[in-house]
Formats: structure tokens, C-alpha cells, sequence
């Protein structure tokens, strides 16, 4: 439920034209593979950000939130990445963007209801953009397809955000449905939708967020990114997604640098965790999938090195209490963990995590119980 509508009528005095909404997403696993050209998988959320949105004729962008007081009025046809601060970046950026790809967005009255929590690893700013995008193209007539929209907000995130991330987070928000995993190839944008009810197969799917905010504009993100780059280079293929499993020490024996070596690992092994995970859906093998996820998360915590103390306990200690399997979820260096638990388990397994932070000292995490929900879409 939003606020959204109400909140634009008391501020503006009259209603808004539409209310659009995106969900934000878990991946379940496939973590830096995107702008490795390889594959992901996730949901997406019942959390969502809602836009109650407006069009106007003066070419200003008026946008407000209910969940902080900053306000901006900015014109858009003089949005640049340097005049904008906060939250107000995403909604400018995304705006920015669509322009700058030739559709002709004018001026939009907006606000915005944002119930991802931010910082979760769980894809707040992305839910923002896909809601403007999509609030801002139907109110201009523009028709966008979804996958070139997820491009588009690619461009938002890197070239006005300044966070030089991959294509996961805006197509989940886009193109998830309901009761599905969204099995992704990120270089053919091929995309298949997976059934997961995990109530039916007697599972729930809990995400832990550590409340470790995590941002990915501040190196650690990059970084990888660019190890990564370097690694296809010294191998000669365009991208990690073209290293066969198969062979791989011998492969990963040629390059110079043992740090490279463990980030294309981390990449190549999760690929095929990916493609196994799909697999064990369809033959409803949830041991299996437990199994995969594990060894993600520890392929991350090694070999990718962008765990944290935090998500590390909040696995273990989700294993220790029965869960089928456990890892990080999103970019890491804080955010969210997902595990995937026997619903008969699901409170042995809260009260274990909840348990291992308090004895540390670290911050009470948040638990959600979560199922695949809908796309981007509009409410109203
Ligand atoms: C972040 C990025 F935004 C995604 O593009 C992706 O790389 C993810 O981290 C890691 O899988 O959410």
C-alpha cells in the first residue's frame, strides 16, 4: 500500500494522472556476473517504490518523497550530473537519460513513496528509476521497450549516478513476474521466466538485511569490475562469460596476478551455479539448490572478496539452524543475505541470526519473509 497519491494531493491540491510502481529484487544467486555478460536469476519483490506522477508543460521536474524532506525543482533541459545531490539523483538521472537516448521527456510533477529499504542490497534506487522511467514515458507518449528501458537506466546509474554498475537490477525490477524467477542471460538479453513457489514446495525464502549500508560509487564495486576486465583481457575473450568451466585451472593459470586469478573464478564458477540452480527448479531439487547457494557464498567471500563480517554470520548462523543454503545477495560489502529454509525452520532459523548479531553487538538485523512478486507496472 502508498501513500503516494495522498501525499501528491495534499502537496499539489489536486490528484496526480497515474501512480506507477517497481519492486525492488533478491537476486537468488548470480552475483557479478552481469557485466561479465553472463547470467543471473532474480525475483522481484513485493517492496516496492511508488511514483504518483503528473505531467506539466513548463519543463521543470518538481519532485518531493515521503520518506525525506529534500525537495528539487530542476529543468530539464538543463540536468547535468553535477547539479544534483541525494535521492533527487536517481529521479534526475533517469530523466537525463531518456533524453540523452532522443525521447523527449519534458517536465513531470512527482512523488515518491519508497518502501525498499535503502542501503539493503535490495535494489532501492533501481525500484526509483524503473517508477520514474516509467511514469515519464507514459505521461510524455513515448513507448519504450522494457529491455531498451533497462539500458536506459544503466546510462542513469553510470553516466548521472556515477555507479558504474551492470544490467541485474533495472531488468528484474522491468521484466520479473509474478511467481517466477527470472533466469537472464545478460549478453543475448534472452530471458526465461522459472516457476518458484517455494510455499508449495514447503520452503520460504528469508532475506536477513545486516543494516551494513553498502553504496556501489564509493571503489570496492569498480574495482572488481575492472579485475574482471583485465582478466578477459589477459585471457583474450571479450568477456568472463566465454572462459568454459571445463579446464578452468589450467585457463586461470595464465594469467599474472593471483588476485585476478580468484576474482575470474568467482565469476566463471557462478555462471554455471546459475545455469545448475535453474536446473534443480525445474526438477524441484531444493537440497541442491541449498548446495549451490552455499558455494556461492563462499566463492564470494574467497575468491570475490565482498562479504562482510556481518553477512558471513548471518549465513552461518542461518546454516547452523537448518537452512538449506545461504549467501550474500546484490553487490555485498554489506546489504542483505538470503536463505533458503524448510518453512518449518523459518522461526529456529530468524531467532539463530537474531541470537548471533546480539551476541556480537552488531545492529538487530531486519528480517522478510519473501515470494516472487510482479514488475514494474501501473497501479493506477
Ligand atoms: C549491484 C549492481 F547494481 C548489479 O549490476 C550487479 O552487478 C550486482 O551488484 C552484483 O551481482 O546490485
Amino acid at each position: 500500500m502508498s501513500g503516494a497519491a495522498d501525499a501528491y494531493q495534499q502537496a499539489h491540491g489536486t490528484a496526480p494522472e497515474g501512480v506507477w510502481a517497481a519492486p525492488g529484487r533478491v537476486n537468488l544467486i548470480g552475483e557479478h556476473t552481469d557485466y561479465n555478460d553472463g547470467f543471473v536469476l532474480p525475483f522481484a519483490l513485493e517492496q516496492s517504490c511508488w511514483v504518483a506522477a503528473a505531467r506539466r508543460d513548463d519543463g521543470v521536474l518538481d519532485v518531493r518523497s515521503l520518506q525525506d524532506p529534500q525537495t528539487a525543482q530542476l529543468r530539464v533541459d538543463e540536468l547535468s550530473p553535477e547539479g544534483v545531490e541525494g535521492w533527487a539523483r536517481y529521479v534526475a538521472g533517469t530523466v537525463w537519460a531518456l533524453r540523452e537516448a532522443g525521447y523527449a521527456v519534458g517536465g513531470l510533477t512527482l512523488v515518491v513513496d519508497g518502501q525498499v529499504p535503502l542501503g539493503s542490497g535490495l535494489s532501492s534506487s533501481h525500484a526509483l528509476q524503473c517508477a520514474v522511467a516509467l511514469a515519464a514515458t507514459e505521461l510524455h507518449g513515448l513507448e519504450v521497450e522494457r529491455p531498451e528501458l533497462a539500458r536506459i537506466i544503466q546510462r542513469s546509474e553510470n553516466g548521472f549516478v556515477g555507479a558504474p554498475t551492470g544490467i541485474l537490477d533495472q531488468t528484474a525490477s522491468l521484466r520479473c513476474t509474478d511467481g517466477h524467477v527470472l533466469f537472464y542471460d545478460c549478453r543475448s538479453g534472452d530471458a526465461e521466466q522459472v516457476p518458484f513457489d517455494a510455499p508449495a514446495l514447503g520452503v520460504r525464502v528469508l532475506v536477513v538485511n545486516t543494516r551494513v549500508q553498502h553504496a556501489h560509487d564509493d571503489g570496492g564495486y569498480a574495482e572488481r569490475r575492472a579485475q574482471c576486465e583485465q582478466a578477459a583481457r589477459e585471457l583474450g575473450v571479450p568477456a568472463l562469460r566465454d572462459v568454459p568451466a571445463e579446464g578452468l585451472d589450467e585457463t586461470l593459470a595464465r594469467l599474472s596476478d593471483d588476485v585476478v586469478r580468484r576474482r575470474a573464478r568467482h565469476v566463471v564458477t557462478e555462471d554455471a551455479r546459475v545455469v545448475e540452480t535453474v536446473a534443480a527448479l525445474r526438477a524441484e531439487d531444493l537440497e541442491e539448490v541449498g548446495r549451490l547457494l552455499d558455494a556461492s557464498h563462499v566463492s564470494m567471500r574467497d575468491d570475490f572478496e565482498i562479504s562482510c563480517a556481518e553477512l558471513d554470520l548471518a549465513v552461518e548462523s542461518a546454516q547452523g539452524a537448518g537452512a538449506l543454503g545461504a549467501r550474500m545477495t546484490g553487490g555485498g560489502f554489506g546489504g542483505s543475505a538470503v536463505a533458503l529454509v524448510p518453512e518449518e525452520r523459518i522461526e529456529q532459523v530468524t531467532e539463530a541470526v537474531r541470537a548471533a548479531f546480539a551476541d556480537k553487538g552488531y545492529l538487530e538485523p531486519e528480517f522478510f519473509v519473501v515470494r516472487p512478486a510482479a514488475g514494474a507496472r501501473r497501479e493506477a
